[in-house]
């Protein structure tokens, strides 16, 4: 604006251009006030740190207590390698297990398939049983064209070796063939109440829940395969495995094995270990939102139908059509997330946008930080495909129920400046993060960050 301009609409407070410039500010002015009363309210959450806890890792999916006693912790790379770690993060020099040779050939680039799950038998220190998740090459009876077949197997430890996994001890409990290479889920986690084992499963990748391998339906909606699915076993029953007197699905043409549906990368599980227990799915959308889902028995959580809290159309992922069915195949309704945000490579620029894949967490319950006590922590991925920037992120939830999401502050640069590919938790319930400074399986890049009060 020109300075004689300005002169002029001063001089004369009546004029329109006045008027509408004073109007012009009080909405700015509004806009400052709203934005400093919003950071007010965000600025309650502290700032927390990440202290390197261990490294020299490639893609680190999962890192669990062992529950010996000591404190140790499982930590599994996706190349198909379990190491042990004590309580003050030194890694043991031999790998309490390897799966490197029964795993299916590996990119070096940017891969879903490998170890993607691991979990201790709660009962470990007695029986010395673990379960993993990984994929494994195709097996014959596979359709030719399918890409491999994904393994749920029991190990158990060494006699008198107690640092060692018998390799030759697999039970494979379950197989399910891979029409692709990617959305495999794999986290597994034990009912702290029901003591089964819960298995994520995705829908049999490529995109849109669309291509070979895909039911005409959705797998994520037919329950008469396991992808899309939370599974629910009992490992203690059965030869290999028995199923829950009340899983939901036992009738013609339904794994009985499913415990939810309508899932389509539901990239890591967890159970509060506090609270309810509740059972916590992140799940990888496909091009507009992500989401966290609160699992319950039965459930159907939407995809292919749905993505988010919204409508989706598998012909046009882009767009999010004004109307889908409400209720699925059988006439149940869909269950809604309890949190989504924007992809930001769909919605630039947007500040509900924080990243492009989801990846799910923990309630925290530790003892370091009293602020993040009941908060679902969590991340995206990265903002950005080829630079690795994860970001952390929190929920909360309202005396009401209502669930919020905002962005955790990190002392200093506030940047992970890694991918973020999963999370872990020790006996105490504090929380790590696990990183990959790379989008593929090269250069041992992985890191394990616990975080921190500031
Ligand atoms: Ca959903």
């Amino acid at each position: 604006m020109q300075i004689n301009e300005m002169r002029k609409i001063v001089s004369n407070p009546r004029s329109i251009k006045f008027r509408l410039r004073m109007g012009m500010l009080s909405v700015i002015s509004c806009v400052v006030l709203a934005c400093s009363f919003l950071n007010s309210l965000r600025a309650e959450m502290p700032a927390v740190k990440l202290k390197l806890f261990a490294e020299g890792f490639t893609s680190p999916i999962g890192l669990t207590p062992l529950n010996d006693g000591k404190g140790t912790l499982l930590l599994a790379d996706q190349v198909g390698l379990v190491h042990m770690i004590t309580a003050s993060g030194i890694v043991r020099g031999q790998p309490f297990l390897s799966l490197v040779h029964r795993i299916a050939k590996l990119n070096m680039g940017f891969e879903e398939r490998g170890l993607l799950g691991i979990a201790a038998h709660p009962d470990f220190k007695e029986n010395g049983k673990i379960y993993v998740y990984y994929s494994a090459p195709l097996r014959t009876s596979a359709p030719a064209d399918w890409n491999h077949t994904s393994r749920i197997s029991e190990f158990t430890i060494m006699e008198g070796d107690a640092d060692r996994v018998d390799v030759d001890s697999e039970k494979v409990l379950i197989s399910i063939d891979q029409p692709y290479f990617n959305h495999n889920g794999g986290s597994l986690a034990f009912g702290p109440k029901d003591g089964y084992l819960h298995i994520a499963v995705g829908d049999g990748g490529n995109a849109n829940g669309r291509g070979i391998g895909h039911s005409e339906i959705g797998n994520s909606q037919d329950l008469s395969n396991m992808l899309g699915k939370i599974l629910r076993i009992d490992v203690d029953q059965g030869d290999l495995y028995g199923i829950p007197t009340d899983n939901p699905f036992q009738g013609a043409n339904m794994k009985s094995e499913i415990y939810a549906m309508g899932l389509r990368n539901p990239w890591r599980i967890s159970f509060d270990r506090g609270g309810d227990h509740v059972l916590f799915a992140a799940d990888i959308g496909q091009n507009l939102y992500e989401e966290v889902n609160i699992i319950d028995r039965g459930g159907n959580y939407g995809w292919n139908v749905r993505e988010g809290f919204h409508c989706f159309n598998p012909e046009k992922p882009t767009e999010t059509p004004e109307e889908c069915p409400e209720k699925d195949v059988r006439g149940q309704f869909f269950t809604d997330p309890i949190l989504e945000y924007k992809n930001v490579k769909a919605f630039r620029n947007d500040p509900d946008a924080y990243g492009i894949s989801i990846t799910g967490g923990y309630v925290y319950r530790g003892e370091s930080i009293d602020a993040l006590v009941g908060k679902y922590i969590f991340a995206d991925w990265s903002r950005n495909w080829a630079v690795p920037d994860g970001v952390l992120l929190a929920g909360t939830k309202s005396d009401k129920g209502q669930w919020s999401l905002e962005a955790l502050k990190l002392e200093g640069e506030n940047k992970v400046g890694s991918y973020i590919v999963a999370f872990g938790e020790d006996m105490k319930g504090e929380l790590y993060v696990l990183t990959n400074a790379s989008n593929g399986l090269m250069n041992r890049k992985g890191k394990i960050y616990k975080i921190v009060a500031k």
